[in-house]
């Protein structure tokens, strides 16, 4: 492995530089896929890959590459580093951020040291990651995968009623080319770990080995608006508190199951939505996750029976439109030693251990030999404004991806 270092200032002040881009009157950090927030994040990656002197390529929906070739490997599959800087709401300045702009410094400290890889090295920075605005979640890197159609994808239409690819053409990041490189020849992504394990054991480093499968379903409950003050509670068929004996089900059933399922209702939305009226509609999403393929699908069901038992009992009328749903991950052993690997000659303790979030590189596991490396989140929080990563564990995953990389760039 390699005695470089990266250069600790130049990325601990470009995450922090990338983390005001986005904040709204009362300081919310927000970049939701294809926002105007969203273009000036875009703005400021481009031009730091084009400062590095990097080939910048955007690819039809909206991923930006940025790429290190040299005449010497130029016929060479790159070795492909990334994650992406789209946030959810009120979000904190790593999710994602801390990957790509790392990526770019293990590009810029290889190259201001001289070396000369066998294969190209390059960054991505994924479109809509977060899948907040337009369902699916991690979808700029689905299409790159192949799991997704550039024209279906682009076809989205977002919470808001906007058209993805027409939002994409709005901020300038519609690009020309087809999905970005046909295959890498190796994926790396560094991430906050965004749970309390690695800081719960002390442990700096995580060499992730697999990645629970994601279930999206948005559920649409009709029931009959009427006078909240005339209509006696056995006349009812009230659709918001049918939603909400859903969300109990869920919830009881996750929190007395012995196993990792874990279930989350993050959004929700009653009609007409007023203080005196019965909701006659409540519509709500379900993210299910389970690092267990059967499981998953054990949970789906059971969530299916439950709606379609409450819809009978109550005589309403129960809809659900499935938003994302992804297999579990099992990601590439040898990289995965490749992190340990690194850690260890570094000095620092490693974790084999499962991502219980989604992430980018669970799309490009499809086309190449992927792996993540995560550091910890103190408190384990994410998705949060609170969300904190020390400097010294931010540079010591950098300095690991970068050996890493150096390590696959030399095969
Ligand atoms: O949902 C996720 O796990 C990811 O943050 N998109
Ligand atoms: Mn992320
Ligand atoms: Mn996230
Ligand atoms: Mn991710």
């Amino acid at each position: 492995m390699s005695a470089l270092s990266i250069n600790a200032e130049r990325l601990l002040n470009r995450i922090r530089a990338l983390g005001e881009i986005g904040r709204d009157s009362d300081g919310r950090l927000t970049r939701l896929a294809a926002s105007d927030a969203d273009k000036a994040g875009r703005d400021r990656l481009v031009q730091w890959l084009r400062e590095a002197e990097l080939e910048v390529v955007v690819d039809r929906i909206g991923n930006i590459f940025g790429i290190w070739r040299d005449a010497g490997n130029a016929e060479n599959a790159p070795v492909l580093v990334g994650s992406h800087i789209d946030t959810v709401i009120d979000a904190g300045i790593y999710d994602g951020c801390y990957g790509v702009l790392s990526g770019l410094e293990v590009i810029q400290t290889l190259r201001e040291a001289g070396t000369a890889p066998a294969h190209p090295i390059a960054v991505a920075a994924f479109t809509n990651e977060e899948g907040v605005r337009y369902a699916p979640d991690m979808m700029g890197s689905l299409v790159y995968a192949g799991g997704l159609s550039v024209d279906q994808a682009l076809a989205t239409v977002g919470t808001d009623g906007s058209v993805l690819g027409e939002e994409l053409r709005r901020i300038g990041y519609a690009g020309a080319d087809g999905p970005g490189f046909s295959k890498p020849h190796a994926y790396v992504e560094l991430h906050v770990e965004q749970g309390p394990v690695l800081e719960r054991e002390g442990v700096p480093i995580g060499a992730v080995e697999n990645l629970q499968g994601i279930s999206w379903q948005r559920v649409t409950i009709e029931g009959v608006a009427n006078h909240a003050g005339t209509t006696p509670m056995s006349m009812r068929s009230d659709a918001g508190h049918a939603a909400a004996r859903v969300i109990a089900f869920l919830y009881d059933r996750a929190m007395t199951s012995n196993t990792p399922t874990v279930a989350t209702v993050g959004c929700i939305a009653f009609e007409p939505n007023a203080i005196n009226v019965i909701p006659s509609r409540a519509t709500f999403t379900v993210d299910l996750r389970d690092p267990d393929a059967e499981r998953l699908r054990a949970e789906e069901a059971a969530l299916a029976s439950y709606l379609h038992d409450l819809a009978a009992a109550e005589d309403m009328t129960i809809a659900t439109e499935r938003l994302a749903r992804f297999e579990p991950v099992t990601f590439d052993a040898r990289i995965v030693g490749l992190i340990e690997e690194a850690a260890t000659m570094r000095g620092l303790a490693s974790k084999r251990m499962t991502s219980g979030a989604g992430h980018d590189a669970q799309m490009v596991a499809r086309v190449a030999p992927a792996a993540m490396i995560f550091v910890p989140s103190v408190g384990g929080i994410s998705h949060n404004p609170r969300e904190y990563t020390t400097d010294g564990d931010l540079v010591a995953g950098a300095n690991v991806l970068l050996d890493v990389v150096q390590r696959l760039a030399a095969d």
